[in-house]
């Protein structure tokens, strides 16, 4: 049992936690990061399934502030594995001597804020007692897996694995396994091990639209232009709406004659990539059901003419709106062409309950399987916070809170009144893109305004009584301005994890800013601007 006294606390230790930790202790800070992984990675570290990876295109999957590391370090290929990530943030952490500063396998058990000292008293399961004056959580938005419970399950003998927990050395080869999930997850999990396994059977509740991903060698000349511009992109996606590196496009879908419009789909489809397909072609794919049923004919269509077995067909066939975070894959609609790779429809017969040697269906149908494998995604956002016991003033929890309230609530994605000096990435009600700039964003923020803050205190002293904390009328008119701004897209009226509608007894709800990163990250210079507008303390 011991103590530390800190200027900060960074818990997490992905892509939010490591620049985090960077910029505090550029800043001349005491600061430390935990994280229960045993290295770096977040994310990245746990979700080691095969086919892992960024559907990111490669030279924006990473950070924008070392020009030096963006021009020099190596990537191959269009889109990076998880290895290839791993090894990258592993890299950054060794490169700005983070390491020394980080401590793994350090669960956060509790944290309390202590009104009398002004810091949060933060409990772990090293028996290490932090007491910092910041908190800044780094959790992921996707850390928490949703592992639905089936009848049966203990009496599974064979072996079970969730993705986002993948241990090393699994090995499929010559096995008979079932993937329970088809989302980003399964999608890639399914194509990547049909061709290597005896058997493959697709447990599928409701199928999805997925494009070709277009991965493949980055030549030389590519990384060439790509390193001469590179200003360029990173201002071009910091002000766009959803930060993937294209222009989005505005043009409606009923703009141009449907010849035109079939060969924008095509020419995306040959491209490749999920969000270049959802957001490049059109401008109303998300927002307007009938350009969304313009494009989902096309991906039908390509669907057909890829499966041969016509119940497979039928199986496979989407019939919801393409409204989720949209997939891509490398393949994953031929896998189904092969003799041993089936498809059960969860829809017609979910799963009954598993035996000792599979699952059975509610048809009776056995499954014997030695490998299940859950690619049944996560509790994301809040179910990451929700987990682990946070408490602000009066005694009240972040889950307290939350379940007062219509949902995970928060005061720009970042803050939560009553829970002072306490900041979090990629909270609840942040902006909906691609993560890494929004992470650099969130990141600058938090770490300028508490700049702002010692500067009346005196940094590293750790004697500073800063308290910062967002208003309670700053946090609703935040959260009631997401939920507006979400109604007007079509993802609000599919069930995912990106309204908190996949997680039975989950409440649905708005969990993201809509209104675009550049939106995003003016709306933050506005509030700087406004000497921190919903803030006290500052
Ligand atoms: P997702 O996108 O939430 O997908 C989870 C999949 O698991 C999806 O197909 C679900 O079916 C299925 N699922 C979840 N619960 C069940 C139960 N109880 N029974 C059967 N099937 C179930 O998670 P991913 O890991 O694929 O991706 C998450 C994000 O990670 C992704 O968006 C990327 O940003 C990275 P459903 O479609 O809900 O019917």
């Amino acid at each position: 049992m011991s103590e530390t006294f800190l200027d900060a606390l960074v818990v997490g230790a992905g892509f939010g936690g490591i620049y985090q930790l960077k910029k505090l202790k550029d800043q001349g800070l005491y600061v430390i990061a935990i994280d229960v992984a045993s290295d770096v990675g977040g994310t990245w570290h746990w979700n080691r399934y095969p086919g892992a990876m960024s559907d990111t295109e490669s030279y924006l999957y990473r950070y924008s502030w070392d020009q030096e590391d963006l021009k020099t370090y190596p990537w191959t290929k269009h889109y990076l594995y998880q290895p290839d990530i791993l090894a990258y943030l592993r890299h950054v952490t060794e490169k700005h001597n983070l390491r020394q500063h980080m401590h793994f396998n350090t669960e956060l058990i509790s944290a309390v804020w202590d009104d009398s000292s002004s810091r949060w008293i933060v409990e772990t399961s090293t028996g290490v007692t932090y007491k910092a004056r910041y908190l800044i959580t780094a959790l992921g938005l996707l850390s928490r897996q949703n592992l639905p419970h089936f009848r049966g399950i203990d009496d599974y003998t064979g072996e079970l694995y969730h993705t986002g927990s993948w241990p090393d050395n699994v090995n499929l080869k010559g096995k008979r396994v079932g993937v329970i999930g088809n989302g980003s997850t399964g999608v890639q999990v399914i194509t990547a091990i049909a061709k290597d396994v005896k058997q493959l059977v697709c447990f599928q509740r409701n199928p999805q639209f997925s494009v070709p991903s277009g991965q493949g060698p980055a030549t030389p000349e590519y990384r060439k232009s790509i390193n001469n511009d590179y200003n360029k992109i990173w201002k071009d996606c910091k002000d766009s709406m959803f930060g993937f590196g294209f222009e989005e496009a505005s043009r409606p879908t009923s703009s141009v004659s449907e010849e035109e419009r079939i060969a924008i789909y095509e020419k995306a489809w040959n491209r490749g990539g999920g969000f270049r397909f959802m957001f490049e072609t059109f401008g109303d794919i998300t927002t307007d059901v009938d350009a969304n049923n313009c494009a989902t004919d096309f991906i039908k269509k390509k669907i057909t003419a890829t499966v041969n077995d016509p119940e497979k067909l039928q199986k496979l066939m989407p019939t919801q709106l393409y409204a989720r975070r949209p997939l891509c894959d490398a393949g994953y609609y031929d896998q189904f062409n092969l003799p041993h790779v089936s498809i059960v429809s969860l829809k017609d017969t979910p799963i009954a309950h598993f035996t000792p040697t599979g699952i059975t269906t509610s048809d009776g149908t056995p499954h014997d399987l030695d490998v299940v494998i859950f690619a049944t995604g996560f509790d994301a956002v809040d179910g990451s916070y929700t987990r682990i016991r946070i408490q602000g003033r009066n005694g009240q929890t972040l889950k307290d809170h939350w379940s007062n309230s219509s949902g995970p609530t928060s005061y720009l994605g970042l803050t939560i009144p009553g829970f002072p000096n306490m900041f979090m990435i990629l909270g609840p009600n942040g902006p909906f893109s691609n993560i890494p700039p929004a992470i650099e964003i969130q990141v600058d923020f938090i770490s300028n305004m508490i700049a702002d803050a010692e500067k009346t205190n005196g940094a590293g002293t750790g004697k500073g009584k800063t308290v910062i904390e967002a208003t309670p009328q700053a946090e609703q008119d935040w959260t009631e301005m997401c939920d507006e701004m979400s109604k007007g897209s079509l993802f609000a009226k599919t069930d995912s994890w990106i309204f908190g509608a996949n997680v039975e007894g989950k409440k649905r709800s708005v969990l993201f800013y809509f209104g675009g990163l550049k939106a995003y990250g003016d709306r933050l210079k506005d509030v700087v601007g406004h000497g921190y507008q919903g803030f006290t303390g500052l």
